[in-house]
């Protein structure tokens, strides 16, 4: 049911999502979102860093420098940098990672990660950049050059003691880290998490997205802020946190991000004449990608994550199900659950507004459709697929992604996420990497117009959302 009478041009959405990230950029780095996340993330700066690329390659490997500056000693990149803006919890008060010996000085950060996307990013920099030429290529491949031994060492960390015993499938020990914080996926590790010590929550986030429908709720919190405080007495260390932390998780989605980031190193690493790192990178790819594979139910056809303390698969279905589709390493089983991906059990859902793929399937008895990672479908989630597709020749079905995705996002509120079944936007509004992907989508050439739902009014980026500006 979507309404395609009201057409935005391309320019105008496009000049809209600059006008996100210049507003939210301080300088050094872009604001994740203008009032609720009002610092660095990992993975987001990897997809803001992407669409910056098309306003300036320099500010574009400012952002990504800015981020691995703040790389640990061991390799890990850590899932936030905060900026000097307060109004944020937990802040790096509650993180305490000041006495955390791998921290880099002078930099303020929190004391996990994120899924490994910045190679990705890189990648796709660099091939902006040379088809610029000029400057621009040749700073970009300066950064390359410069940042290879880093990202090596980031997915080394990943790869070294995230997964000691060598299963191919990386850990985490929060569900902070996977980047779908709520997802179902974690529903049953969570319910392992015992609170003894209520922490006081001082939540800013509930304050500026005011429907409490769209966050989690303060019970998550707890458990949140639990998992914090262990790996916080132990000062951080890898070797102690997994003695001490509660939850601890093989998460397949990350693990499949890991897989394409390695391969995109690996293209940058040959094309810089370094064949000692593609080749290491190749490997470190084919071994994630068998992880991957290895957590196919055979009846079910899902990916599952593997949850570690417990010793059993996690059965809930979401969109991380379908992590092959992502990286591939089985043509069979990628056609597959590409298929089921772009279903009517999936993006194809006759219940969806927008023909795109839900973080949780409405079918799902769980599903809640503005709750966070539990129903609504986020726009840049969307471009990653979209790229994943291209890689894997589905062209069509790239383009079908992409044109309902700015169909959705055309109503310039550059939602966090979005409402898949009303297409209305939740969470913050004027979200960096929302912008971003499509700041990223619009610089190609195949994409000229784009259907908008409905007119609505647009609002101030800095004005958040409320549950009074639904229609
Ligand atoms: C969300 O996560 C943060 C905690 O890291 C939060 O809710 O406070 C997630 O959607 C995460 O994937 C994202 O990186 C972050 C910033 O956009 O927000």
């Amino acid at each position: 049911m979507n309404d395609r009478s009201f057409v935005v041009d391309a320019s105008t959405l496009d000049e809209a999502a600059r006008r996100v990230l210049r507003d939210n950029d301080l300088g050094g780095m872009v604001k994740a979102a203008p009032a609720l996340y009002p610092h660095q993330w990992s993975w987001d700066a990897a997809f803001i860093s992407i669409g910056l690329a098309h306003m300036s390659v320099e500010r574009a490997l400012l952002e990504l420098r800015n981020l691995f500056d703040a790389q640990w000693s061991t390799g890990m990149i850590p899932h936030i940098v905060f900026s000097d803006v307060p109004g944020y919890f937990p802040g790096p008060d509650v993180w305490g990672t000041t006495s955390a010996r791998a921290k880099p000085g002078g930099v303020l950060t929190s004391g996990i990660c994120q899924p490994p996307a910045h190679a990705i990013a890189l990648a796709r920099i660099l091939d902006i950049a040379r088809s610029r030429g000029g400057a621009d290529a040749v700073r970009a491949e300066a950064f390359v050059t410069e940042h290879l031994p880093k990202i090596v060492a980031w997915h080394q960390w990943l790869t070294d003691v995230r997964d000691p015993s060598g299963r191919g499938l990386i850990e985490i020990h929060h569900g902070w880290e996977s980047g779908m914080d709520n997802s179902p996926r974690w529903d049953s590790a969570y319910a392992g998490v015992t609170v003894d010590e209520l922490v006081e929550l001082r939540r800013h986030d509930t304050k500026v997205v005011t429907d409490l429908a769209d966050r989690p709720s303060d019970e998550e919190y707890q458990r949140y802020l639990t998992l914090v405080g262990e790996m916080k007495s132990v000062g951080y260390d890898d070797k102690m946190i997994e003695k001490v932390v509660s939850f601890r998780v093989r998460d397949v989605f990350m693990t499949a991000v890991l897989a394409l980031a390695a391969d995109e190193t690996a293209r940058m690493a040959d094309s810089l004449g370094r064949g000692d790192i593609a080749d290491q990178q190749r490997l470190l790819a084919e071994h994630a990608r068998q992880g991957v594979l290895s957590t196919l139910d055979p009846v079910t056809r899902r990916c599952r994550d593997f949850d570690e303390i417990r010793g059993t698969w996690i059965p809930a279905e979401s969109v991380a199900s379908w992590s092959v589709a992502l990286c591939g390493g089985d043509e069979t089983v990628r056609r597959e659950q590409t298929a089921i991906l772009a279903g009517p059990r999936w993006a194809e859902h006759p219940s969806l507004r927008f023909k795109v793929p839900p973080s949780v399937s409405p079918d799902d008895p769980g599903f809640k459709p503005r709750t966070y990672w539990r129903g609504p479908s986020w726009p840049f989630l969307n471009w990653l697929f979209v790229w994943a597709l291209r890689r894997h020749g589905e062209d069509a079905l790239a383009q079908r992604w992409r044109e309902q995705t700015l169909a959705m996002v055309a109503d310039r509120n550059f939602g966090e996420y979005y409402d898949p079944q009303t297409g209305e936007p939740a969470g913050s509004h004027a979200q960096s990497w929302t912008a971003a992907a499509i700041v990223d989508w619009l610089a190609d050439p195949r994409t000229e117009q784009h259907a908008a739902p409905r007119p609505r009014p647009l609002r101030s980026d800095r004005e958040p959302f409320t549950s009074r500006d639904r229609s």
